[in-house]
């Protein structure tokens, strides 16, 4: 989304701004005490903005935790066809966020944020405004929802890898709690853009029953690749996004008894805990779910009331790398199990396990859990209601004050060293006891006892009065709210729920179901036609900073359930902070806000009135260098004049220090071409490129060759002692069939433009085509083609000096074209164009191939003009990385079978990133890939 100038502008600075980015880095994070840091994931600037009336947008973006506090911006304003006009007068050193109330929001509207470092700038984010749309203060996401479900809990993270959040949504049919018999529908996951484009949908299946205590998602980057991961309970026929079913397809272990005093419940068969792919919902490691239910009755009773009560997060167990946690059981014997995600596999780290009711950390758990590092030593414990688990797995301390329904962990008395947990118990039939307590959270001394003897089902801590410093505590009875040495200071809010950063000040505000409300002040905000979920729970569908400054967006289904709306503030700030989501605790809170009874999120630090600048955290972003790179568009190049771009030769020009694209001009917008006549007559096209991802069309190709009217396709360019040789498909005329002869023919250039005819090559018939070089390890030359005579299988010829060329037969037999040849990984590769995906071949010594089984590009990807097979591929090895320009055309899609018109004829050239696993090649399209290939 980046414009021109801004690559021009960060290519001039790029070194300097990438050296100061280092020497921050080492400020920032050289020091910490020989605390590990953590793998975090990447973001971009985030930016958000509203359309606020016909004359005013509110604009915001994040603050980095490795910016430096004091980072200055810069905000423009573009109408298209015009110049940029600066809206701030001055730099913007304040908030992260701007209210730009002159306006004309009939028209489109581009807004870009810079960077200023010094007096050089760098552009970081854009987006546009359009004259159409509606003025509301929300983003929009169309949902599938199916018909009869409900959109419930979401979580975020960034599933494609380009340093955005894409959203999973739980959608939830009939449901029943543990303690009701009853069939239910299955659970289903759906995958979203925020921009609306659908990923996948993942069915759990009829084996696993719908409610709030059974299905407990975690979404986050496990494996720290630069990509998140969904994980969660599966059983026999869950199906996976790619419509793989795992365990057995056909297998029922409900009771479908309607007599049976089980009916309904699940209490036998297999438990899985399986890992999913973010970006294609493909399931990538299933294992049996730890613990296992065993004897039902060791749980506490006989319908699985106890034993599948699940609860799951997410924790730096290790200090570095994130593990997933899942659990079972928390009214009697309770159970956590710790996994690692390595290699593509769940790994076993540790299972914690009471085994029996009379354990003192058994019966602790409450319906919901919290991940700190409450000992301040780097590494995570869990929270698990009333007794915590050291990162170890084993238990730290357990308070003994038994099962409730709500607990908050922050520095909740910003007076007192480390952090605090305020929580409320369940005290039911007249049981005896504290029904709210505050204690450290590291040793769980009790600071506090409230609410005696009496039954809490709600209660929250936060600091809420902006004319006071610290969180008060407040629950459900209470006569009031109650400062942390237990002082009462004022009326006890009426809402007893979320919490939510949203209006300018710094301490927070009271969320309950589309509601946002000041304490003593009253309702400052209302979601008209958004509605909460989770029943008389009225939780959001989720509560957390994803987009723009420091303040949480507040995410709602609306009424009619078929959008999810991302509610943002409006209400411009001078408050600075770097986004939440880079403070861990905070993030880890967004990944188990979903879990059970749902609770608001927290910092590690003190958050609120009368607070301290925080201290950044002690983080590694995962593959920070994208910070430096360029996000590859898509699709990559059009050619502006014919819009029939395809065969893509990628080269570097050494003398002008720049790369070359030259391919097969298509005339796609020539119209009345008849037959295959608008395939033919076709010119080699030149597009230049500093860093082979932003390019621009230079100029056609020019050749002294004989047959100047002729039809030129597929030019391969070798570079060997300062010549360039191209050797090109030549058809002798224009046709409006295939029925004619071609031939490759050798010419030299040395500025890529200007080609100079040596010779038409001898080969094994007279309709070949498609040819591509590579100097062979022991000297000399092999040439790959395609002889189309030959069932169209590949062929291939030895030179020793590029110009006189000896066929040797056939090298493999396929049906396919444009056969690239290149070295990568220890080995030799062969991507040749099937028409349904490119098919990969393996080669040690350049005459034994092996087919993989596996095509690449075969399945259509989701991006801009992506939506169909890759087609006829160049590959350029760069500092031990693969990149695959292939070309597609968008126009061919299964709905358009056996149109021909210029949608389906033009060509859109597209770039991808090759991978290397187990063997084999692989490419995500869809992944957001970031390069620099600017030598
Ligand atoms: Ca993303
Ligand atoms: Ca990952
Ligand atoms: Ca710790
Ligand atoms: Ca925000």
């Amino acid at each position: 989304m980046k414009g021109s100038s801004a690559i021009a502008v960060w290519s001039q600075h790029r070194k300097l701004v990438a050296m100061r980015l280092l020497l921050l880095l080492l400020v920032l994070f050289g020091s910490l005490d020989g605390q590990a840091q953590r793998l975090l994931e990447y973001l971009d600037r985030g930016l958000l903005v509203l359309k606020t009336s016909e004359h005013s947008n509110y604009i915001s973006w994040r603050l980095l935790a490795t910016d430096d506090y004091a980072q200055a911006f810069n905000i423009y304003r573009q109408y298209d066809g015009q110049k940029k006009t600066k809206l701030n007068k001055y730099p913007l050193t304040k908030g992260t966020n701007f209210l730009d109330d002159a306006v004309d929001n009939t028209r489109d509207v581009h807004y870009t944020v810079a960077t200023l470092v010094g007096k050089k700038e760098k552009e970081e984010a854009f987006v546009v405004v359009k004259g159409t749309d509606p003025v509301r203060t929300y983003l929009e996401i169309p949902l599938r929802t199916p018909a009869g479900y409900v959109p419930g809990d979401v979580s975020v993270a960034d599933l494609d890898g380009d340093g955005s959040y894409e959203i999973v949504v739980h959608q939830t049919g009939k449901a029943h709690d543990n303690a009701h018999n009853g069939l239910t529908d299955e659970p289903i996951f759906q995958a979203y853009k925020l921009d609306g484009t659908f990923l996948w949908e993942i069915n759990l299946g009829k084996n696993v029953r719908e409610g709030a205590h059974y299905t407990q998602f975690m979404l986050y980057d496990l494996d720290s690749d630069g990509r998140a991961e969904l994980v969660c309970k599966t059983a026999d026929g869950t199906r996976d996004g790619k419509g793989d079913i795992i365990g057995q397809a056909s297998a029922d272990w409900r009771d479908t008894m309607k007599n049976s005093s089980f009916f309904g419940r699940i209490l036998t068969g297999p438990e899985y805990l399986t890992v999913f792919d973010g970006l294609t919902g493909e399931a990538l490691s299933t294992v049996d779910y730890l613990p296992a239910r065993g004897d039902l009755q060791s749980w506490g009773d006989k319908n699985a009331n106890r034993s599948d009560r699940f609860l799951a997060c997410v924790a730096y167990l290790d200090g570095t790398h994130p593990s997933v946690v899942m659990t079972r059981g928390y009214y009697e014997r309770t159970a956590l199990a710790a996994w690692d995600f390595k290699d593509k596999k769940l790994v076993s780290r540790w299972v914690f396990d009471t085994q029996q009711r009379k354990h003192p950390y058994s019966g602790q758990g409450f319906h919901n859990l919290a991940v700190a590092d409450v000992d301040q030593d780097g590494k995570d414990e869990i929270v698990f209601g009333a007794m915590t688990i050291d990162d170890d797995g084993i238990g730290l301390y357990s308070t003994g004050l038994g099962h409730g329904d709500a607990l908050h962990v922050s520095d909740l008395d910003p007076d007192r060293p480390g952090l605090e947990i305020f929580s409320i118990h369940e005290l039911k039939g007249g049981r005896q006891g504290v029904g709210a307590a505050l204690r450290d959270a590291k040793t769980g001394k009790i600071l506090y006892k409230g609410a005696i003897d009496q039954d809490v089902p709600r209660g929250v801590a936060a600091n809420i009065d902006p004319k006071q410093k610290g969180a008060y505590m407040w629950w459900l009875g209470a006569e009031s709210a109650y400062d942390m040495q237990g002082k009462a200071v004022g009326p006890a809010p009426k809402s007893v729920n979320f919490l939510i950063w949203w209006d300018a000040d710094l301490s927070r505000e009271l969320l309950n179901s589309n509601r946002i409300e000041k304490y003593q002040q009253g309702e400052i905000f209302e979601a008209k036609g958004a509605l909460s979920i989770n029943g008389t729970k009225n939780t959001p569908n989720l509560n957390a900073d994803i987009l723009g400054d420091w303040r949480e967006e507040l995410i709602l289904r609306s009424e009619d359930n078929q959008t999810l709306r991302i509610y943002s503030t409006t209400i411009p700030t001078d408050h600075r902070l770097y986004t939440l989501m880079q403070d861990p605790q905070y993030r880890l809170s967004i990944a188990w806000q979903n879990v059970a009874y749902n609770q608001p999120p927290h910092t590690s630090y003190y958050l609120g009135t009368g607070m301290d600048k925080p201290v950044k955290p002690n983080i590694q972003l995962v593959k920070p260098e994208r910070q430096q790179q360029a996000k590859v568009p898509k699709p990559l190049y059009r050619d502006p004049i014919e819009d029939g771009a395809a065969d893509p030769a990628v080269v570097w020009h050494a003398a002008k220090k720049c790369w070359y694209m030259l391919y097969t001009n298509r005339r796609a917008k020539s119209a009345g071409l008849s037959g295959v006549s608008w395939v033919h007559g076709t010119a080699i096209g030149i597009a230049t490129s500093k860093d082979a991802v932003h390019w621009q069309y230079l100029d056609t190709a020019r050749f002294d060759s004989p047959k100047s009217t002729a039809t030129l396709w597929a030019p391969d360019v070798f570079y060997h002692q300062g010549t360039y040789h191209m050797y090109l498909t030549v058809v002798p005329g224009v046709f409006e069939h295939w029925q004619h002869p071609r031939s490759i023919e050798h010419f030299t250039s040395k500025d890529l433009r200007r080609w100079t005819y040596q010779s038409t090559l001898n080969l094994s018939s007279d309709k070949v085509i498609d040819a591509c070089v590579l100097a062979l390890p022991q000297g000399g030359f092999r040439m790959w083609y395609n002889n189309e005579k030959d069932g169209k299988s590949v062929y291939y010829a030895d030179s020793d000096d590029l110009y006189t060329w000896t066929d040797k037969g056939k090298a493999l037999a396929t049906r396919g074209e444009g056969p690239k040849v290149f070295a990568w990984k220890e080995q030799y590769w062969m991507v040749v164009d099937t028409w349904k995906g490119l098919a990969i071949y393996r080669s040690t010594d350049l005459l034994q191939w092996n087919k993989q089984p596996e095509l690449i590009l075969d399945k259509p990807g989701i991006s801009i003009d992506d939506a169909v097979v890759g087609g006829h591929a160049d590959v350029i090895v760069e500092k031990d990385r693969a990149y695959i320009y292939y070309f597609t055309h968008p126009g061919r899609t299964s709905q358009n079978k056996g149109k021909d018109d210029y949608e389906q004829r033009r060509s859109s050239v597209q770039l991808a990133e090759l991978h290397f696993a187990d063997g084999k090649l692989s490419c995500v399209r869809d992944a957001a890939l970031f390069a620099d290939l600017e030598r």
